[in-house]
């Protein structure tokens, strides 16, 4: 007895030490550098660890007695579908607030365009929250044993989640990975040497619900608030709950243990003597779409957790790991990253510390800087695998009821920002939920069009949604909920997903989401001054010092909706001749886009941002939606509009480097497109600054953009969007494209990561796959590849020479340089 339980803790070791190495990067091989690894439990969420199957989610604490794993169901939203419009005809008081700005009085102006404002969205939910709760083996409290070794873990290459420790009497380690074939979350559980799995399981809901346990599973039935009482709007009274209404969910948790056994109380599970069990978490909810009521019309949601669960206990662990390594690494494993080598001293370290230290502006990591790169792939294949429903403000990690911005579709800005990395990212299908939830809001964005801006044709979309695809204006301060945008700035998404796949098929099928975006914008625009331009305007989120000498948003012709604008108008356009339909609607841009107020410099030489050359309130203001043309958008561009280009630089001079998570991805992005490589370096730095945890109270609390020690975005709070934009941005730096102009390798080089450096698998626009190397900021060895339907030629910029290069579909060829 006494030699088993020596082989066998011998065995487990050689099995974690072997794992240990890989993730403390002993070997200096490539992988080791696509691990996050910590030395102790998550006491924060900034410190856990989160994994997700695009649907479910679960954020990992870890920790020897007790782990806790939150749970999220990218469905769960309060609310029902919207059937009327909040306002009733709210469009009635434009006239009255043209007239206020016509007659330059803005603050008056600002107060009626309150009246054109509807209701805010809905809340994203948190599922609820499982405990494992150890107990020693010979009935010393598990709190009083001494535990040794304890490592966490997330290797984002297989994504994967471990932990691991040693007691007394053996060692323990668990897995934890969300699986989208099989729609389950796996937690393997293994006890080595003289430790057993003794263990209880124990499940929080913050919803309304009821919790059984029979047999060896947990099963939580519950539903969510159908709406929530506007006078205690933010609060968690404010939510009104319904058995008979709202988003109903049932989540079933099942142990299959090995080697000893499984018991239920009234609420809980116990496992006692195992070497090892696995847990099978699932949850279904009965939304079925934003028109569906999800009481009457939802999905039948109990028979199909009860399907997912059965199938994958029939599976069993092996099979589902084995399939959910194949599925995810068959995405994440198309794009790879090699900036260069750190230092053994620095990969030593955990990856919180490597972060404090890379703070060190003289701290060199390239593997760290590729960690978080590949880190933002990771996430968005975990968070985007729904149908019609994208990553919200967290992606789909969220355990506040009443979570910061509601967790939920910011629209100026933030939901967009989430899916900059889809497609140079090799992720296009990743990009299909947004896609498909844009196609839902412009069934609502008619709605809005017509009642709010008295627009008949197309459809408009306002600052937040949520996931009954609302899009009327928000009720609150005009400089972020007056603003009917997000319908102009989403479908350029529609043209960028066919510009980088050169799908005609789906262009076809969602071009007339796109052309109702470019319909509301024509419909929208007035004249006065002889141009076109919007009013009343609003510049997400940004107010002016109007003559008055009072800060306000509302005014005509801000520069911000006409950059939006412009490139709706010009996809719009160019979509049209691709499909050859819709020559008035072609005729009719080609008359609008050029008695578009144009652009303006400004004193300071900035892009000038309002109608007048007003002083900004802030000028360093986090918001920079008036240098949308340069990025994300394609219409400013150094090399032919060069005026414009140096005042989106001199903006961004004013504007400074200190600013949100979202903001310094977005800044990242706009110096790429500048071409100043330093800048943009500088900025990836920025986002790289270590955050403390928010509830932090020492010495060492940070607040700001950056990075917490969980590698997730600080806006601060959590927000995602800078987690996606900085992975944007470093593609962004390596890889330029567009349709016209071709294909331009490493644009925005930084001298640091000049000296070499290979990236395999990234995609640009024209359909082309590339995988080139380089040395001494010189590009040594390329292959390109064709993902077009036809033959296709593709222009390359490498440095001053530039090369043609024919290929027929599917065509891979090793380019001579
Ligand atoms: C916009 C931004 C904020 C924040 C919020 C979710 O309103 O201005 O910074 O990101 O969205």
């Amino acid at each position: 007895m006494e030699k088993t339980r020596l082989v066998a803790g011998i065995r487990f070791c050689a099995i974690a030490a072997c794992c240990m190495a890989a993730a403390y990067g002993c070997q200096g091989s490539k992988e080791e550098s696509l691990t996050l690894r910590y030395d102790a439990p998550a006491a924060y969420f900034e410190e856990s660890l989160v994994i997700g199957n695009g649907n479910l989610g679960a954020v990992v604490y870890g920790g020897a007695q007790s782990d806790k794993i939150s749970l999220n169901d990218i469905t769960l939203w309060t609310g029902e579908p919207e059937v009327t419009p909040y306002t009733p005809d709210a469009c009635k008081y434009l006239p009255e607030v043209r007239a206020l700005l016509d007659a330059e009085d803005y603050a008056a102006a600002q107060e009626a365009n309150k009246k054109i404002e509807g209701h805010n969205s809905q809340y994203y939910q948190p599922l609820g929250t499982l405990y494992i709760e150890r107990s020693s083996r010979d009935g010393i409290p598990a709190g009083d044993e001494v535990i040794t070794a304890y490592r966490r873990s997330l290797d984002i290459s297989k994504a994967v989640a471990e932990d691991s420790f040693r007691t007394a009497d053996g060692a323990y380690a668990r897995e934890y990975f969300a699986s989208a074939p099989d729609s389950v979350i796996v937690i393997h559980i293994e006890a080595a040497g003289g430790e057993r799995v003794n263990t209880t399981l124990r499940y929080e809901c913050p919803q309304p619900h009821e919790t059984r346990a029979a047999g060896d599973e947990l099963t939580v039935s519950g539903y969510t608030a159908y709406g929530y009482d506007e006078a205690l709007d933010g609060t968690p009274e404010a939510f009104r709950y319904d058995p008979g209404r709202g988003i109903h969910f049932r989540t079933i948790v099942k142990a299959i243990p090995a080697g000893g056994s499984v018991t239920a109380t009234d609420s809980t599970l116990t496992l006692s003597g195992c070497k090892s069990a696995t847990l099978l978490v699932s949850n279904v909810t009965s939304f079925q779409g934003p028109h569906d009521d999800p009481v009457k019309d939802g999905r039948d949601y109990v028979s199909d957790v009860r399907r997912r669960i059965d199938n994958a206990a029939a599976k069993g662990y092996k099979a589902l790991k084995r399939d959910h390594i194949r599925d995810y690494a068959s995405l994440f494993g198309r794009l790879s990253l090699d900036l260069g080598q750190s230092a053994q001293s620095a990969k030593a370290l955990a990856t919180d510390k490597q972060l404090l230290q890379y703070g060190d502006s003289a701290a060199v990591n390239p593997d760290l800087e590729e960690l978080y790169f590949q880190y933002g792939r990771y996430l968005l294949i975990s968070s985007s695998r729904t149908p019609g429903v994208p990553a919200n403000l967290q992606g789909l990690w969220n355990e506040k009821v009443v979570a910061p911005w509601r967790s939920n579709y910011t629209m100026n800005i933030n939901l967009e920002e989430n899916y900059w990395p889809a497609e140079p990212g090799n992720l296009g299908e990743t990009h299909s939920p947004l896609l498909e939830f844009v196609e839902r809001l412009a069934v609502s964005g008619r709605v809005s069009a017509s009642n709010y801006y008295g627009v008949g044709d197309g459809w408009s979309a306002g600052h937040n949604s949520d996931i009954w695809a609302m899009t009327n204006p928000v009720q609150g301060r005009p400089r972020w909920a007056c603003w009917p945008m997000g319908s102009a700035w989403l479908s350029t998404h529609i043209w960028e997903h066919y510009a980088f796949s050169m799908d005609k098929d789906f262009l076809a099928q969602a071009y007339p989401v796109l052309k109702g975006a470019a319909q509301f914008c024509l419909g929208w625009l007035i004249e006065k001054d002889g141009w076109l331009m919007t009013s009343p305007a609003t510049s997400p989120e940004a107010d002016f010092i109007n003559p008055q000498g009072t800060a306000t948003a509302t005014l005509y012709g801000g520069t911000a909706d006409l950059a939006f604008t412009r490139e709706c108008l010009m996809d719009t356009r160019a979509a049209a001749e691709v499909l050859g339909v819709d020559r008035e609607l072609c005729a009719k841009i080609d008359n609008t886009l050029p008695r578009l107020l144009p652009y303006r410099i400004g004193s300071r030489g900035n892009l000038q941002e309002w109608y007048h050359d007003w002083e900004d309130a802030d000028w360093r203001h986090r918001h920079q939606s008036h240098l949308f043309g340069l990025y994300p958008g394609h219409h400013i561009t150094p090399d032919k509009t060069p005026e414009l280009a140096a005042a989106c630089a001199r903006t961004l001079e004013i504007k400074g480097d200190k600013t949100t998570g979202w903001s310094t991805g977005w800044r990242i992005n706009l110096q790429a497109r500048l071409r100043d490589a330093q800048k943009a370096y500088h900025m990836y730095r920025m986002l790289l600054t270590y955050v403390s945890p928010d509830e932090y109270t020492g010495d060492d609390a940070r607040r700001g953009g950056g990075t917490y020690p969980n590698l997730l975005d600080a806006h601060s709070p959590f927000q995602i969007d800078g987690n996606f934009g900085g992975c944007a941005g470093v593609l962004e730096m390596l890889v330029q494209s567009s349709l016209e102009d071709g294909v331009t390798l490493l644009p925005a080089l930084p001298k640091e990561w000049s000296a070499g450096g290979k990236l395999r698998g990234v995609r640009a626009r024209g359909g082309w796959e590339l995988d080139f190397e380089w040395k001494d900021a010189n590009v040594t060895k390329l292959t390109v590849k064709s993902h077009r339907p036809d033959t296709g030629t593709l222009r390359l910029h490498i440095g001053e020479a530039v090369r043609e290069l024919t290929l027929s579909p599917g065509q891979a060829r090793r380019v001579r340089l």
